[in-house]
């Protein structure tokens, strides 16, 4: 096992302590001199050992084996055929835990006694969650008041102690690097290349249950899983599992978009101030931003954003017409989906994947909002009920 530069291409031991190339600072891929990418046995990320670290042991709650279930009206309005990625099926309800897997393994294989990131919240949930089952002490990082509820209440009760920064994320990672730096803490951010090891296996597992899709549509914070899902499939092509590759599409949010921007003019230049009701992905600095532009652009897809509306609006779509409870970030990948096919770039009858990467109980906030009160209706006896769905059966045709 190595590791390799993305931007100069030089090699390097697998060091699991070095997270920047000494070279030219760039970002670092974990490479393997026996790759091996078929399943193996049991379900999950750990069926794909073969293309994992080696370790001595493994931290695991039986993380990844995700659902992937067709979306029948989003299909319909898309005009493709499109399947949900249910990555909050994992442990802590989002698809942190297959890097966290990995990454908390990788944290014992080198001694550490305490593990650090920085957090927009499901990294923070995830990490805790593996941490304790580790034994290792967990710290997070998280902007002030900017982190869905259901998520702090997770990683305080799992045990993590949190620090809250007042500033955003960008800001609490910038923390996490020095604090990294001066060796005070083991890190699991997705600057840290094992972790993405275990986030690859989302390509893995489409591949085995529904081949190549045509398009891969990923939402996008710091960047990290993206590039890793990509890095899955190229690992699958390369060992000659799959004989095409997807088009990865990346979803921003509109108040957070530096990547779509970057791609629209060339040039990269941070969001100062990123704001957006998906605080899952309000990043205005993507530590991954080298190695998400160059997946998208070998991939030939593109990155895009969507409103806050348009965000809410795919994640009632999908409460109320698919059954999936969904968090903002996940809702955004839907509506990017779809505002592709709107502008006639999805091409008709093709296989769309959209990575639903965390679940709606995280996010009381965004649940409020994309519920009525009028659904709740106050009785004192059974009358009263039978009244209410009187009305309904009145409306509707429900029987
Ligand atoms: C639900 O937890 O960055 O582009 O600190 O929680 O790999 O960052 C979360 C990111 C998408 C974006 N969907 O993934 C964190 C954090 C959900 C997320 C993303 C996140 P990356």
């Amino acid at each position: 096992m190595s590791l390799r530069c993305v931007s100069c291409g030089s090699l390097y031991p697998g060091d699991p302590r070095l997270f920047r190339c000494p070279r030219c600072g760039g970002l670092l891929e974990v490479i393997y001199d026996k790759l091996k990418v078929e399943g193996g046995v049991g379900r999950g990320v750990w069926r794909y050992q073969g293309a994992l670290p080696r370790l001595s042991r493994v931290v695991t709650l039986d993380e990844g084996g995700t659902p992937l279930p067709r979306l029948d009206n989003v299909s319909r309005k898309a005009g493709a055929e499109v399947y949900g990625k249910l990555e909050a099926a994992n442990p802590t309800g989002s698809f942190k835990d297959r890097g966290m897997s990995v990454g908390v393994s990788v944290a014992l294989s080198v001694g550490a006694k305490i593990v650090v990131a920085a957090s927009t919240g499901n990294t923070a949930a995830s990490m805790a969650a593996y941490a304790s089952k580790a034994g290792l002490k967990p710290v997070v990082l998280l902007p002030k008041g900017a982190v869905a509820k259901g998520k702090l209440a997770q990683a305080l009760a799992y045990g993590a102690k949190v620090v809250s920064v007042k500033g955003n994320f960008d800001k609490a990672l910038s923390i996490v690097r020095r604090l990294v730096e001066e060796g005070l803490a083991y890190p699991l951010n997705s600057f840290n290349p094992y972790r993405l090891e275990g986030q690859k296996t989302i390509a893995f597992e489409v591949v085995e249950e529904i081949g190549v899709p045509d398009y891969v549509v990923v939402p996008v914070g710091n960047a990290g899983n993206i590039a890793a899902i990509w890095k899955g499939f190229k690992e699958a092509y390369s060992s000659g599992v799959i004989d095409r590759m997807p088009v990865m599409i990346g979803v921003q949010a509109r108040g957070a978009n530096p990547l779509e921007e970057a791609l629209a003019t060339g040039s990269y230049k941070p969001v100062e101030k990123p704001e957006t009701i998906a605080t899952a992905i309000r990043i205005g600095d993507p530590v991954n931003r080298d190695k998400a532009l160059k997946a998208v652009k070998e991939s030939g897809g593109t990155i895009i954003s969507v409103s806050d509306e348009e965000i809410l609006k795919a994640g009632r779509m999908l409460a109320r017409n698919e059954g999936l409870l969904v968090e903002p970030a996940s809702a955004a990948a839907v509506a990017g989906l779809l505002k592709l096919a709107r502008r006639g770039l999805i091409k008709e009858g093709s296989i769309a994947v959209t990575v639903l990467t965390g679940h709606g109980l995280k996010d009381p906030d965004f649940l409020a909002t994309i519920t009525g009160d009028e659904a709740i209706v106050e009785v004192d006896d059974e009358k009263g009920a039978a009244r209410v769905l009187e009305t309904l059966t009145d409306t509707q045709d429900n029987l």
